[in-house]
């Protein structure tokens, strides 16, 4: 049954400035299982891009989608629903293998690289295609109405999914790269308009130990800081996050060393690496939801630091995570389905546009981290809501789930879970 709020009370957790770190806030994402993190950074926002490991796996991948997520602040990210999915591309399977993706910007156009199954006749295997829109969420459409770059047995891995796991580097001199690879890793130019290739496709030695090291496996990530070209990968099998580098963005590169072991039981890790506002930050996904597993994974985020040489501390996941940069305004509209950690409750498309907060069940939980309510504090607390039976109350607290309570909405039947309205109560006790 879809619920948006029914009869049960709903908590909503909201830490202020002063809270002691109470909650766990990795992984990022609670309300699906999250994959292959891709992040960009466009417009003063971090959008992160991920696969999504559905619930009915069992021992096998099964992905049919891309999920979106932004966030100002790195700790509560809004969530902006599909915005891709692999009937998109005719071309491609339908029911599987929505892999490894990653988004970039240009020319006032985003970017889907994916790697899908491809059903052309010849054409079998792992390949990658390109879907495009004008805005960070979508809609994104099929760019080419065919693969980019098709399954070859006579590359230098034959085997059928070594086109998996595109990732693109744009150099200071405007020269977009395009990078991938399982069990390979190959790159080549890409021309201005983003969906053709410049050139041959070249392919890095990874056997070469001292180029990566004793066992690259696949999922590379490109980026360019100081004047040297990382590329950060999987490496070994289950796998951790290694990287080598250059001072050319096509090698040849030196491996310089382990960034994140493995922890936990997933058998895949994948990077994906931003600098925003100043500090870097790793994006990688492990099994650390309920439920996970190597086939139910989530994204989670942690802050990378450089040493002087430009090497890269090793570091560890953590159920912390990267630290809040910013402070979240309470006086402007925020989206329902921003959240720094939830329990229960679940996302999906709003009849009005954008995405609501349903699932509710008695107990559930957001928490959004980092609230500055300033001086004079807040009076009232308003949320646009709809329920189609009994309708349930939303709690506030400070703090965590049993924190004190600030004020308490009452829903009651709205007229039907598609029928938002508008309700408020006052609440006390809350400033800075
Ligand atoms: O999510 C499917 C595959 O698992 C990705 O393409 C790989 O990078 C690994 O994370």
């Amino acid at each position: 049954m879809k619920k948006v709020i029914s009869i049960m009370t709903v908590i909503f957790i909201i830490s202020t400035l002063f809270t002691p770190a109470s909650l766990a806030d990795n992984p990022i994402i609670q309300t699906n299982y999250t994959a292959d993190p891709a992040p960009i950074v466009y417009d003063d926002t971090v959008y992160l891009y991920t696969g999504h490991d559905l619930e009915i796996a069992t021992t096998s991948y099964k992905m049919v989608n891309w999920k979106c997520y932004s966030s100002k602040d790195m700790v509560n990210w809004t969530d902006h629903g599909t915005v891709l999915n692999v009937s998109a591309f005719d071309w491609a399977r339908h029911d599987q293998d929505a892999n490894a993706a990653h988004v970039i910007y240009r020319n006032g156009k985003f970017y889907y690289f994916v790697s899908v199954s491809c059903t052309l006749p010849g054409k079998g295997g792992i390949a990658i295609g390109v879907a495009v829109s004008d805005s960070p969420t979508g809609p994104f459409v099929d760019a080419i109405g065919g693969p980019l770059v098709t399954n070859d047995m006579t590359k230098y891995a034959s085997h059928s999914w070594d086109d998996l796991d595109p990732a693109v580097f744009i150099d200071d001199d405007g020269q977009a790269y395009l990078y991938w690879g399982n069990n390979a890793c190959y790159y080549a130019k890409l021309n201005e308009d983003m969906i053709s290739l410049d050139g041959e496709i070249g392919y890095f030695d990874i056997t070469d130990q001292a180029q990566f090291g004793p066992d690259y496996e696949e999922a590379p990530w490109v980026f360019k800081r100081n004047g040297i070209y990382y590329l950060v990968y999987a490496a070994q099998f289950p796998e951790h996050i290694a990287y080598s580098t250059s001072t050319s963005p096509t090698g040849p590169w030196t491996y310089r060393g382990v960034i994140m072991p493995r922890q936990g039981n997933s058998s895949t890790n994948h990077p994906g690496i931003i600098e925003y506002k100043g500090d870097y930050y790793l994006f990688y996904h492990n099994d650390w939801l309920p439920g996970g597993d190597s086939y139910h994974r989530s994204v989670c985020v942690e802050k990378l630091e450089f040493k002087e040489d430009g090497s890269i501390s090793t570091i560890s996941m953590t159920r912390e995570g990267a630290p809040a940069i910013a402070n979240l305004n309470p006086y402007a509209r925020t989206e329902a389905e921003t959240i720094c950690w939830s329990s229960g409750v679940k996302t999906e498309p709003c009849n009005e546009g954008g995405m609501n907060v349903c699932d509710i069940n008695d107990g559930d939980y957001i928490k959004v981290a980092r609230v500055d309510f300033g001086d004079k504090g807040a009076a009232a607390f308003t949320a646009k809501v709809a329920s189609g039976s009994g309708g349930g109350e939303i709690e506030l607290r400070l703090d965590s789930a049993d924190g004190e309570v600030i004020g308490t909405l009452p829903i009651g039947f709205t007229g039907g879970w598609d029928n938002w309205v508008t309700k408020t109560t006052s609440i006390s006790g809350v400033t800075g």
